[in-house]
């Protein structure tokens, strides 16, 4: 519609196979068909057996003339703009999704444990398929941006919507517990969990209960309801978010644990916004079943009136206005997606800058932890200088440290070596969503810098690759000297306690363990100091960056 791409990135976001497939393993499908059909199952039973349970009382608060009544203005205000938001948060959420469309259990993600995929490909046949191969198309209807492999983008929107998100549900809460309104959504009897039941027997078993006013209150369900999704699961789907982030994970190893480990983190976080979409599309059917016109005066005027069907047209237009912003979010996504990334880099950038990149990351894991296998990404180097390097196993390499340094060094495998060597376990994480855990040894970079003698004015270390980009042109990355001067920052030759295999960056690769996968520029071939970023290839820090709008991490 808005999108015209060039040649090659139609093959890139745009390939011939755009086939849409779900495979879940059976123990998935049979869990969750249980969790469905067993509370459906018992009360047809109850039903058959029993009878029709009395329609249990409405409000469980103490009736007071304080009882809340009707809706006010901050109340519909919030509810539609945590409406916008969400629609904004699922979309993307799904374009990240397909970017890596496997969830899993286990921090390695090993080829076949996916308990679901959203790919017709069942794993890597052999090494050389890459999780940028794995990505999968999405419609640009179902996802923002959509297509395939759009995830910086993706990411823009998801991170620029979720502070708006948190700020909105938490202007909710607090007005909630500051008014009598928090009396509707908190139940106070642990009565409300026999009366929800009651309510769900005449649901699942196709008769309505006595409809409650909703102007007043609810049924004791839909109560829970409503309480489980602001105050169990929106949590949830925050913290686990969070479990996802690297700089988090290496900084505060038990976090992810809380969920399980990081992927399991990006199963829950998964399945939190298919029950969203669940309860989404049940709260929305029981506006249109329950007396549409009322209801919709209610969530949108706030007066309780049902001969009056303004409320509805205002709400069909409120729906109409949050499709208009996704067709100008398209718009944007194709059009402007360097302004999204900045922005998103001044509001997110900038929030991890000033919170938990002040905290050191940590080494952690143990050999037993080490994964059985790891995800490879990035093109083997084509150019015939490393190929040629790589017959001869890298004798000849030289890597090449200069610009502004006092001493400027070129250092062959056997000098690098005898700077010495640390060992690290830890955990890598690809802005797609896999990981892997695996030793790496090599040089700390701190050493590095010791010997070439910076000039004061360099900020930035640029790491040149032999490699190429998805895109074509030459692979590099900046990291900030800063973070180099981690001591988890390292070059590493070593892989699982053996020479760094080819396929992973041979002779030598980065690992900035507090950093997202594509900081970690593998098969360099030289390194430059900088006064700033900004004059390397585009200018934005780095080949994904330039290329694919990735986050700009760290680059200030
Ligand atoms: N030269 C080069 N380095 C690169 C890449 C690349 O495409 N080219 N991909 C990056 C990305 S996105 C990731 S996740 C890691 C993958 O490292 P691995 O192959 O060891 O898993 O390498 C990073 N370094
Ligand atoms: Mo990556």
């Amino acid at each position: 519609m808005f999108t015209r791409f060039t040649k090659e990135e139609k093959t890139i976001h745009y390939p011939t196979d755009r086939r849409m497939f779900i495979a879940i393993k059976p123990y998935m499908l049979i869990g969750l068909m249980v969790i469905i059909s067993v509370p459906i199952g018992l009360a047809w039973l109850q039903y058959l057996l029993i009878g029709l349970p009395v329609d249990p009382p409405f409000s469980h608060s103490t009736l007071t003339p304080a009882d809340p009544s009707g809706f006010p203005l901050w109340l519909i205000f919030n509810h539609w703009f945590n409406f916008f938001f969400m629609v904004v948060i699922i979309r993307s959420g799904l374009s990240i999704l397909v970017d890596h469309p496997r969830l899993y259990w286990n921090n390695g993600c090993t080829p076949g444990s996916d308990w679901i995929r959203f790919t017709p490909i069942k794993e890597p046949k052999d090494k050389s398929w890459t999780a940028k191969e794995d990505a999968r198309y999405i419609s640009p209807v179902l996802g923002l941006p959509g297509y395939r492999h759009t995830i910086g983008i993706a990411r823009a929107w998801h991170f620029l919507k979720v502070p708006l998100f948190v700020l909105n549900g938490a202007v909710f809460v607090i007005l909630l517990f500051c008014t009598h309104q928090w009396q509707r959504l908190v139940p106070i009897s642990w009565n409300v969990i026999p009366d929800a039941w009651n309510v769900f027997v005449h649901y699942a078993t196709f008769n309505m209960p006595v409809e409650p006013d909703g102007f007043y209150h609810y049924n004791a369900l839909q109560q829970l309801a409503y309480f489980s999704v602001v105050f169990i699961l929106a949590p949830l789907a925050m913290l686990t978010g969070l479990a996802m982030s690297p700089a988090i994970e290496s900084r505060f190893h038990w976090y992810p644990k809380i969920f399980g480990n990081r992927q399991s983190a990006r199963s829950i976080h998964f399945l939190i916004m298919i029950s969203f979409v669940v309860y989404i599309i049940i709260h929305v059917s029981m506006v249109a079943a329950t007396g549409l016109v009322r209801n919709m005066n209610h969530i949108v005027l706030g007066t309780d009136d049902s001969g009056n069907i303004s409320g509805l047209y205002i709400g069909i237009g409120i729906i109409l206005a949050a499709v208009a912003f996704g067709i100008l979010a398209h718009w944007l996504s194709w059009r402007k997606p360097r302004l999204l990334q900045h922005i998103d880099d001044l509001v997110n950038g900038n929030l991890w800058r000033i919170t938990i990149n002040r905290f050191k990351p940590k080494v952690y894991y143990q050999k037993k932890d080490i994964s059985p296998y790891f995800w490879p990404n990035g093109k083997i180097p084509s150019s015939e200088i490393w190929q040629k390097l790589a017959e001869n196993n890298f004798k000849d390499y030289k890597l090449k440290i200069g610009g502004l340094v006092d001493n400027p060094v070129e250092l062959s495998m056997a000098e690098l070596k005898n700077l010495g060597m640390v060992q690290n376990i830890t955990m890598h994480q690809c802005i797609q969503g896999w990981s892997g855990i695996a030793e790496w040894g090599g040089v700390p970079i701190s050493k590095i810098i010791e010997l070439v003698k910076p000039q004061t004015s360099a900020t930035t270390l640029v790491f040149y690759s032999f490699g190429e980009g998805l895109y074509g042109g030459l692979y590099y990355d900046t990291n900030t000297l800063d973070n180099c001067l981690k001591p988890q920052s390292i070059l590493a030759w070593e892989m699982n306690y053996e020479s760094l295999p080819q396929e992973y960056g041979a002779p030598l690769r980065l690992r900035v363990e507090n950093q997202l996968g594509y900081k970690m520029v593998k098969w360099i071939s030289s390194i430059e100091f900088l006064e700033t970023y900004k004059n390397v290839g585009k200018g934005q820090g780095g080949k994904n960056e330039d290329d694919e709008y990735f986050d700009l991490l760290a680059n200030t």
